[in-house]
């Protein structure tokens, strides 16, 4: 799939601005993934975004490559159906919390765990955008919303445990503050060959206002955001300051110089390990006792759903007598009217 045909930014943009809200986080995921192509050497032409319904469903519309609008939650099989159909292109799903995790959560677990080729930026904004403000799926509990007057008594889904659940081999968390930590892990997946999740903490300045703020604000972000990749060291704070190490089961937060921590006493991530153990623990870190886990969490190789469909399809065809329509028409139970 990949050359080094040559594309630029302006190449992915459209003439007319996207309409999301000023100040809506899709506008900076919209201009990551516009720098991140063409560093992918995909050619455009083989580019082809598909969405289900919602504000980040508007996405197709908004950059110039091949889109598919769909329908509520069924993104994931429309993509399906697309990538089968012509394995040469590259598919990107992008999908909402309630898009992917209530509506269609089933057609999205099982795209992860069937493995196939295909890319989905989750636009995790913590509420039903479009609709204007429902509670999700995702939307933490005892949250006051239009649907919930007196507070969700529901506990949340976390698309990173749900990932791993549904065996999936690539998992990312990004913030959409980021443009440099966007575009680089769009990168990341875009190469990945398998489904790739990357789950954008995006904002919807209207309806659910700052709710990623503990992580994402100038003041808190290097000490609520742990920025892991793969064979470096899982430090954080202003001065990478602050790491992790484990005891027993459990992480545990400690301060590189104090009570004779060193640098090396550090854990090392392993985005390639196929055990999920210590994936699960990442995804699952909280506040306050935690930083939150962002970067490529989990990136593994795996047997890809179009790869062994058209391997089987090929091994099938090699071993039949049917080559024509005629052959087949005239396969099996047959008879001549006299
Ligand atoms: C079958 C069906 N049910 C309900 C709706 C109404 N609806 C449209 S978008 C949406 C939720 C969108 O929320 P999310 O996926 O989180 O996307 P956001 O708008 O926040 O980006 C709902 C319930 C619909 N369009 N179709
Ligand atoms: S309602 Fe929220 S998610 Fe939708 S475009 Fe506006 S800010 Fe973005």
């Amino acid at each position: 799939m990949e050359n080094n045909c040559i594309t630029t930014v302006q190449d992915f943009k459209m003439e007319q601005p996207a309409k999301w809200c000023p100040g809506c986080g899709g506008h900076a995921v919209l201009a990551a993934i516009q720098r991140a192509l063409p560093e992918t050497g995909i050619e455009k032409e083989k580019v082809v975004f598909v969405s289900g319904i919602g504000c980040s469903s508007r996405f197709p519309y908004y950059i110039n490559t091949y889109g598919f609008h769909g329908l509520h939650g069924r993104g994931a099989a429309i993509a399906t159906g697309i990538k089968l159909a012509n394995p040469e292109l590259s598919v990107w799903l992008v999908t909402g919390d309630g898009d992917s995790m209530a509506i269609g959560g089933n057609h999205f677990i099982h795209l992860l765990r069937r493995n196939l080729d295909i890319k989905i930026l989750l636009f995790n904004n913590k509420i039903y955008g479009l609709t204007k403000g429902q509670y999700s799926p995702t939307t933490p509990k005892g949250s006051v919303t239009k649907s919930s007057p007196d507070g969700t008594i529901e506990d949340p889904f976390l698309p990173g445990e749900l990932a791993m659940g549904a065996q999936g081999n690539f998992f990312a968390r990004v913030v959409d503050t980021d443009l440099e930590m966007m575009k680089e892990v769009f990168i990341q997946a875009a190469r990945h060959k398998g489904t790739a999740l990357v789950e954008v903490l995006q904002n919807c300045v209207i309806f659910n206002d700052d709710i990623h703020a503990e992580i994402t604000s100038k003041e808190l972000r290097a000490e609520n955001q742990l920025y892991l990749k793969h064979g470096e060291p899982m430090l954080f704070g202003k001065n990478k300051e602050l790491g992790l190490i484990q005891e027993g089961t459990r992480f545990k937060v400690v301060k590189v110089g104090e009570n004779g921590v060193k640098k090396e006493d550090i854990l090392i991530h392993n985005a390639l390990d196929h055990d999920d153990t210590r994936d699960y623990m990442l995804v699952r870190l909280s506040r306050p006792e935690f930083p939150i886990a962002m970067g490529v969490i989990r990136s593994c190789e795996a047997s890809v759903y179009d790869d062994m469909m058209y391997k089987q399809m090929a091994e099938v065809r090699s071993k039949s007598s049917i080559k024509t329509v005629d052959d087949l028409l005239c396969s099996g139970n047959t008879f001549s009217m006299e």
